[in-house]
């Protein structure tokens, strides 16, 4: 450890900052070389890799440390799968589910909260969260409110249906100006902290995400910093033809390398974040690829 360079031990002692986060102009990846780590923390019964593992908060808890001492910046809490066809949750429930894991937590770490709810947004953020993580691009108000951050991911159609939505004229040319529209908005209502995510997965086929990824530069040029979560999707599951090749569908536990592959890739086009359940591969994915330059 003596022998590693100082920002690879500051950033394993997870106190890393992006000084240009939700600066456009100033992309966050040029002003300390090594992109960020999300930890993913899904407190719920049926998300779609790790469903039911981190349902008690106590396990929960345990867990988030884990990735805190694997090198996670932040942890993203989350009570509500977003997987294709998920069934909602109702409030109290998600408020049940992640609330104590967010305030046991956020003494620790930056804790982000991963929904679509207004009131679960703020709940969290009183209890310590912050950063808004919101698949729905809709929250902004929480974040301008409380100062907190917000992430913006695109998502054009509701988990239950969007399966039959991936249709698009433009991918590229719309989902960069939905989220360049959604960080404006943000940023006039006085948001000061705005991440961008292109919603790999969300209404995507696996050729409309690879697309993403390899054009990701464009949405990086934007100046707004970028979050990218590839993480064990069903894109990386490799069925013989896709781009990527593969010899048949693998399930989600067997993603890992798929996952630190596109994490990599994206940080090499400029992504500033990468959200992953797999904490410490993706951390060395990010020290090596940021200590190029
Ligand atoms: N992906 C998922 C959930 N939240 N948030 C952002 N910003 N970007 C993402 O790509 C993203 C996200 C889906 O992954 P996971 O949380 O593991 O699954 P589930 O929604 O089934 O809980």
């Amino acid at each position: 450890m003596s022998s590693a360079p100082r920002w690879a031990v500051e950033r394993l002692a997870g106190s890393f900052r992006i000084e240009g986060a939700g600066r456009p102009g100033l992309s966050a990846r040029y002003c300390c070389g090594v992109a960020k780590v999300m930890g993913v923390l899904n407190v719920t019964p049926d998300s779609f890799s790790d469903g039911g593992l981190w349902l008690d908060p106590d396990a929960a808890v345990r867990h988030g440390r884990q990735m805190v001492a694997e090198g996670a910046d932040v942890i993203d809490v989350g009570g509500e799968s977003t997987r294709p066809g998920a069934r909602p949750v109702d409030l109290a429930e998600e408020m049940r589910r992640v609330l104590p894991v967010v305030e046991a937590l956020s003494g620790e770490v930056t804790v982000s909260i991963d929904t679509r709810k207004e009131q679960v947004a703020r709940a969290a953020v009183a209890a310590g969260a912050k950063l808004v993580n919101d698949v729905s691009a809709s929250l902004w108000q929480v974040a301008a409110d409380s100062g907190c951050g917000w992430v913006a991911m695109h998502m054009p159609a509701d988990p239950t249906v969007m399966a039959s939505k991936a249709t698009y004229d433009d991918l590229l040319g719309e989902v960069t100006s939905y989220l360049v529209e959604r960080a404006e908005t943000a940023r006039r209502a006085g948001v000061g902290e705005i991440w961008i995510d292109p919603g790999i997965g969300f209404a995507k086929t696996a050729a409309h995400n690879f697309s993403l990824l390899r054009h990701l530069d464009t949405i990086v040029s934007t100046g707004w910093p970028v979050l990218v979560g590839t993480s064990r999707k069903s894109f990386l599951a490799l069925p013989s033809g896709s781009p990527a090749g593969g010899d048949g569908e693998r399930p989600a536990a067997e993603r890992l390398e798929a996952t630190v592959a596109t994490s990599t890739w994206a940080i090499l086009k400029g992504a500033a974040m990468v959200r992953v359940h797999d904490v410490a591969p993706a951390v060395m994915a990010a020290s090596l690829a940021g200590s190029r330059s």
